[in-house]
C-alpha cells in the first residue's frame, strides 16, 4: 500500500471528457491515503465542499456504507442524473471496499469490512468524492466524508468530556446518524433508541453543532429486516426535529443479503442527495443554497 498518493496520478486516472479534473491542491498529501485536517481545507479554499459527518456506534455499517457509495460511483451505479467525477482517496476507498468488488456473486461474509481504526486516534480522517450532475447545468459535487471508529460515538454517549474531538462538524454540511436497523426492531430496541437521543443530545448541547445543519437518520441493514421502518427509527426523528433541526429518515442497505428481495445499494445516495440539495438556513431564518467560497474556506479555518 501505498504511503503517499501523488495527486498527477489521482487526477490523470480519473480524467475523461465527461468529467472535470479533478482540483489541482498543489501538494501531495503526507498523511497518506485518507485526507487531514489540513489537505481537507486545501480542497475547501480551492472550491465549495460538502462536509458530511457519518456517525454511529461500532457496528453500525458506516464503513459499509461509504464504501458502498464509492462503488456505486465507480461502477456507474449511481442514479441516471450523476456520474463520478474523481476521488483524491482513491486507495482509501480501495482499501476498504477490497473484497465487495464481487457482492454481487455468491454469498457476503458474515463480516463486509474491517473495523475503522484512525492512523491518528484523536484526529478524524476524511474520505473525498466528487460527483457531477449530468443536467445542462452539470453542478460538480465534492464531498468530504468521515469515517470514525464508531468508539468515537460510544464514547461520546458515555462522556460529555469528549465533545471537543467532534468540534470540526461544527462546519459540516450535514449529518448522517447511522442506526442498526436490525437493533431497532429487537429486544435491545429501547435501549439503542436511549442511547442514539443521548448521542444527538451531546452533539447538540456539548459539540454545539448549530441547527442549520441538517440531519439524516439512516437506517441501516435494512435488507434484514425487510425494509420495515422501525417505530424506534421515527422516534429518534422527531427528537431531531424537537431539537431544532431538520431531519429525515431513510432505510438502506448498503450491500444486501437479500439481493433478490432488495437491492444494494438501496437508500445510499439517496441519504447524500437530501443532504447536498439541502439549504443552510441562517441564524436569522434566511434560507440560502450552501455555495459561498468564502463560507467554505471560513467554516473549516475558523
Ligand atoms: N445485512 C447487512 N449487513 C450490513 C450492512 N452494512 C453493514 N453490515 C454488517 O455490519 C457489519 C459492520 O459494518 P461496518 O460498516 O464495518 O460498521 P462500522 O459502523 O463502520 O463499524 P466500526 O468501524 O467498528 O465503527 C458488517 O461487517 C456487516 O456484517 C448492510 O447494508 N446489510
Ligand atoms: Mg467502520
Amino acid at each position: 500500500m501505498p504511503a503517499v498518493v501523488p495527486q498527477e496520478e489521482t487526477t490523470e486516472s480519473i480524467r475523461d471528457d465527461q468529467t472535470v479534473p479533478i482540483i489541482a491542491v498543489g501538494r501531495r498529501f503526507h498523511q497518506g491515503i485518507e485526507l487531514g485536517a489540513d489537505d481537507a481545507v486545501e480542497i475547501m479554499c480551492a472550491r465549495y465542499t460538502h462536509l458530511i459527518g457519518v456517525l454511529g456506534s461500532t457496528d453500525a455499517g458506516k464503513t459499509c456504507l461509504l464504501s458502498s457509495l464509492y462503488l456505486m460511483a465507480t461502477d456507474g451505479m449511481l442514479p441516471a442524473s450523476y456520474q463520478f467525477a474523481g476521488s483524491l482517496t482513491l486507495q482509501a476507498f480501495e482499501d476498504r471496499a477490497r473484497g465487495l468488488r464481487k457482492w454481487e456473486k455468491g454469498a457476503l461474509p458474515s463480516q463486509l469490512v474491517d473495523h475503522t481504526v484512525l492512523a491518528h486516534p484523536r484526529q478524524p480522517s476524511l474520505l473525498h468524492l466528487a460527483i457531477q450532475e449530468k443536467t445542462t447545468n452539470r453542478r460538480r459535487v465534492d464531498l468530504l466524508l468521515t469515517d470514525l471508529p464508531g468508539e468515537w460515538t460510544d464514547n461520546l454517549v458515555l462522556r460529555a468530556a469528549v465533545a471537543p474531538s467532534f468540534e470540526f462538524l461544527r462546519r459540516a454540511d450535514g449529518i448522517i446518524i447511522v442506526v442498526d436497523g436490525k437493533l431497532l426492531v429487537s429486544d435491545r430496541q429501547f435501549v439503542e433508541v436511549q442511547r442514539v437521543r443521548q448521542f444527538i443530545e451531546r452533539l447538540s448541547t456539548n459539540v454545539g453543532i448549530g441547527r442549520h445543519v441538517p440531519f439524516v437518520l439512516l437506517v441501516s441493514k435494512s435488507d434484514e429486516i425487510a425494509m420495515q421502518m422501525p417505530a424506534g427509527a421515527i422516534e429518534l426523528k422527531e427528537y431531531i426535529e424537537s431539537l431544532g433541526y431538520r431531519a429525515r429518515v431513510v432505510s438502506a442497505a448498503a450491500f444486501s443479503r437479500t439481493p433478490k428481495e432488495v437491492k444494494s445499494g438501496t437508500g445510499v445516495f439517496e441519504a447524500i442527495e437530501i443532504l447536498i440539495n439541502s439549504k443552510s438556513i441562517a441564524q436569522d431564518g434566511s434560507i440560502h443554497p450552501a455555495t459561498s467560497p468564502d463560507r467554505s474556506f471560513q467554516r473549516f479555518k475558523s
